[in-house]
């Protein structure tokens, strides 16, 4: 998806660049636990690639070519033949879930400085893949892969190939250095780039804003205290204040030195840290921070760490903090919340255990599960995987074409239904109050049952998709999760309802907007606290409703008032010009699809709704020429609808879902548009990738490569259903 043009020469010294061999290259897929491995000849003879290894690396899949189709069903029927094709052996789909280029770097400097040897696969395929990544023009890197360059990606990506051992004279790196210090260099740095240099000894920590433990400290009812932020702050900032704390550097060596001169255009002795403390270019500013932030963090520098913090305070904190590490290890079985404080949890085993503690060397083994190869060499992840969350959407697009009741796609349902089976959340946390986690039993997380966190619409896309083939009315899906089981996913659900009536992510919102005046991040926006979302919203109003019709007198009163204050919040949260903000896909054609849904589950249609007759016309004023719909990811950057030059396939599958539900009365644009899908399959029933397709925290963009046949068999059978399967091409 990265449509840059403009190659320069000095790209060309990639030529000689050392590859290895494609077919040697494996995913292993262990219950639903995702690693890649590069085999020896005689492994790989006996180990054979299977399509989805193939498609994944970008090879050829030997997919064969299918009857060219002529109706909506025909087509989505050559889609999920070729897509049910890489289903992997525990029932779930795989992908890889790259986009944001700020992950690999504190990988690769946890790896550095804890002086992990580094497999020479992994490394030559790590370098393969920020070259194939880097601006074609500039030369940088940006904070996604179609962002432009800042002093965050271009810093961060430059340090790992050099740590990787590319040359400082490579006329790659020449043209990164340029760029970065033309961006002012290193020290105009977002708080995130400020920390790993430091962790790394390229900086000194002076310069970093101070991050304090003894936040953790803070008793509960503080409006402020840690608790109450958005999961992903309070898990990152846990290893970050520790580390924080020790203000803990790998000693100086010749290529960190190196580094310092190649990362700061002025002499390091020169500096003075504290005053570059705020300093950031404007290409990494998109929050910047507050003069009440900035005053804090003048009282912490030169007040609190200097004058009054006791030792003993310090002790507390950091013990405090340890202990909430360690449950986080526990309860995730060392995979941790994500691909950012996952690397920093094993960086603070290392400092405060050793590098032979068991803990480190249980993190060391699971990183990996990050780790993924494409065609252009080896990313990070932004979770460990897509598991649960392309599985159970899967199954519903397969529904929606009557898949489910075709023998056929018995086969290929059923091991999908028993990977939700088997990733369903089955016990609560230990300590789960202490460690502040939401209810889990019965939960479905984002990826797999051994990350074990809560997620409001996995939960309820899960719950959805079991129901769906358990009470198919063919009788022909075995019933794998039991009553009780799908209760527990109800009571999940009852628990993630905000006071506005809206859900949020992984918990219901815990503090006050107003946190985001202490968002030192700069590089995102909207992240201190939960959010009420749309989608997350009609992921539950759908999962309760669907799951009413089988078992209308479990707590049927509690879900009916649910139900209705989420709709409520779905109406008020709809914008003057008829749309909805998509706050985890790209953008207005996302939420708006979401948002109809659930207003169609509440009866409400283009017949008699006022409001859905404004988001049909909203998305019907997007509809391009060509019949399909087209936005980029700057709509999520900005909040206003910004056109893509080119109609995407994933966003039309959206906008046509939603007039679909909207029961939008005209058959024309709608068959416009599933012309179009149709028109950009290809003989093997494959779709293309196209431009990115999701987004977190506003600014930055993160690959969803499934959507592309998800969404665009979803659409094609409703509009099967719908208007019959008449032949369109
Ligand atoms: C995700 C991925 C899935 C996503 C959906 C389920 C699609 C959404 O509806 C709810 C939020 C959720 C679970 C989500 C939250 C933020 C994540 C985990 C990500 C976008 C994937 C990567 C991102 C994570 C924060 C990346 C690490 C970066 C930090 C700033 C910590």
């Amino acid at each position: 998806g990265n449509d840059r043009k403009g190659e320069r020469s000095w790209r060309d010294a990639g030529r000689q660049d050392e590859k290895t061999d494609r077919t040697r290259w494996r995913m292993k897929n262990d219950g639903g636990v995702h690693t890649w491995h590069y085999l020896s000849e005689e492994e790989a003879a006996r180990w054979p690639m299977s399509r989805a290894d193939k498609w994944y690396l970008g090879m050829d899949t030997g997919a064969p070519t299918l009857p060219p189709p002529k109706t909506p069903l025909q087509a989505a029927t050559n889609g999920f033949s070729f897509f049910s094709a890489l289903q992997l052996p525990p029932g779930n789909w795989g992908c890889e879930y790259g986009g944001p280029m700020f992950l690999l770097p504190g990988l690769v400097i946890t790896w550095y400085v804890t002086e992990t040897p580094i497999p020479t696969s992994h490394a030559i395929e790590i370098k393969n893949y920020i070259f194939a990544r880097q601006h074609p023009v500039d030369g940088g890197w940006g904070l996604h892969i179609e962002g432009e360059s800042s002093v965050f990606g271009t810093a961060m990506n430059y340090t790992v190939l050099r740590l990787l051992g590319v040359d400082a004279e490579d006329p790659r790196l020449v043209k990164a250095r340029e760029t970065l210090w033309k961006l002012g260099g290193a020290l105009n740095g977002p708080h995130w780039a400020k920390f790993w240099l430091s962790v790394l000894g390229v900086l000194h920590w002076d310069v970093v804003n101070p991050c304090p433990p003894e936040l953790w400290l803070l008793p509960d009812w503080v409006p402020v205290a840690p608790w109450r932020w958005w999961i992903h702050m309070r898990q990152v900032f846990q290893p970050m204040s520790f580390i924080y704390s020790r203000r803990w550097s790998y000693p100086l060596n010749d290529l960190t030195r190196e580094l310092r001169k190649e990362l700061v255009p002025e002499p390091f002795d020169s500096i003075n840290f504290d005053a570059r403390r705020n300093t950031i270019a404007p290409t990494d500013n998109y929050h910047p921070k507050t003069w009440i932030l900035r005053v804090l963090f003048w009282f912490l520098a030169w007040i609190w760490f200097p004058l009054l913090r006791t030792e003993g305070l310090k002790r507390r904190a950091e013990e405090h903090v340890w202990w909430l590490i360690e449950r986080e290890d526990e309860n995730t079985d060392y995979a941790n919340l994500g691909p950012v404080n996952g690397p920093m949890n094993t960086l603070v085993s290392y400092i405060k255990l050793g590098p032979d503690s068991v803990p480190f060397k249980e993190h060391l083994k699971t990183l990996p599960e990050f780790l993924w190869m494409n065609k252009e060499g080896m990313l990070m992840n932004g979770t460990n995987g897509v598991q649960v969350w392309d599985t159970a959407f899967t199954i519903q697009a397969a529904n929606d074409c009557g898949f489910t009741a075709d023998p056929k796609w018995h086969k290929t349902l059923t091991k999908a239904l028993e990977f939700l089976e088997d990733h369903q959340i089955r016990a609560e946390c230990r300590e789960q109050a202490k460690c502040y986690r939401q209810q889990r039993k019965g939960a479905w997380g984002f990826s797999n049952r051994k990350q074990g966190y809560t997620v409001s619409d996995c939960t309820s896309e899960g719950l959805k998709s079991v129901l769906i083939l358990q009470k198919h009315p063919s009788g022909a899906y075995p019933q794998l999760v039991p009553d009780e089981r799908l209760k527990d996913a109800i009571d999940v659900l009852l628990t993630m309802q905000n006071p506005s009536g809206g859900c949020a992510s992984y918990e219901p919102t815990r503090g006050s907007e107003l946190l985001e005046y202490l968002n030192a991040a700069e590089v995102f926006g909207k992240i201190m606290v939960e959010y009420d979302y749309p989608e997350c919203t009609t992921a539950v109003i759908t999962g309760l409703h669907l799951f009413q019709k089988y078992y209308p007198d479990y707590r049927t009163e509690e879900i009916r008032r649910f139900k209705e204050r989420a709709i409520n919040y779905i109406r008020r949260a709809q914008r003057p010009d008829g749309s909805w903000y998509g706050a985890w896909g790209i953008c207005f054609t996302y939420a708006t699809w979401f948002a109809l849904e659930s207003l169609a589950c509440a009866g409400e249609t283009y017949a008699n709704s006022e409001r859905v007759r404004r988001a049909c016309l909203f998305l019907l004023g997007h509809q391009m020429e060509d019949g399909g719909w087209g936005e980029t990811y700057r709509s999520c950057e900005i909040g206003e609808w910004c056109q893509h030059e080119k109609s995407q396939v994933v966003q039309t599958a959206w906008a046509l879902v939603g007039l679909l539900e909207a029961e939008y009365p005209e058959k024309e644009p709608i068959k416009k548009g599933i012309r179009l899908i149709m028109e950009r399959q290809q003989a093997n029933g494959e779709w293309l990738q196209e431009a990115i397709e999701g987004v977190f925290n506003k600014s930055c963009m993160i690959s969803y490569p499934n959507y592309k046949f998800i969404f665009t068999i979803k659409a094609l059978g409703m509009y099967a259903k719908r208007f019959g399967d008449e032949e369109i091409l």
